[in-house]
């Protein structure tokens, strides 16, 4: 499968890696959109969120149990930071393997754009 992020995951692309545990890896976006951004992905493919199952319940929720541990060892969990899912072309998703955007050390807007 011709997957950019799987192939992270297989330690076939390079990638600078802050997480990772059996389920889950995340890392250094390589277009940062603030100071501290993270990618944060589940080892297995899955595409999008329209593509989750039941049986994912557990695994999206160690999606932000990464994010968490993230936050707190990058020292942003207080300030604050914000988190980003973006689903299909229209909500901006460009890399087709669930991935949960982590960013932090600059100020947010509401809405977000
Ligand atoms: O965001 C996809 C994100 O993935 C985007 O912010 C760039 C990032 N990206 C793409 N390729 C890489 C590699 N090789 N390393 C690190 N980060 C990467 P989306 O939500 O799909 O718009």
């Amino acid at each position: 499968m011709d997957c950019i992020f799987c192939k992270i995951a297989a330690g076939e692309i390079p990638a600078e890696k802050v997480y990772e545990d059996d389920h889950v890896l995340a890392f250094h976006d390589i277009n940062p959109q603030a100071p501290l951004h993270v990618v944060i992905i589940p080892r297995r493919h899955i595409a999008t969120i329209n593509d989750i199952g039941e049986a994912d319940t557990d695994l999206m929720g160690r999606l932000l149990q990464a994010a968490k541990a993230i936050a707190a060892r990058e020292g942003v969990a207080g300030d604050g930071y914000r988190l980003v899912v973006n689903v299909n072309r229209g909500g901006g998703q460009v890399v087709f393997h669930i991935h949960m955007h982590l960013m932090a050390k600059r100020p947010f807007g509401w809405p977000a754009g």
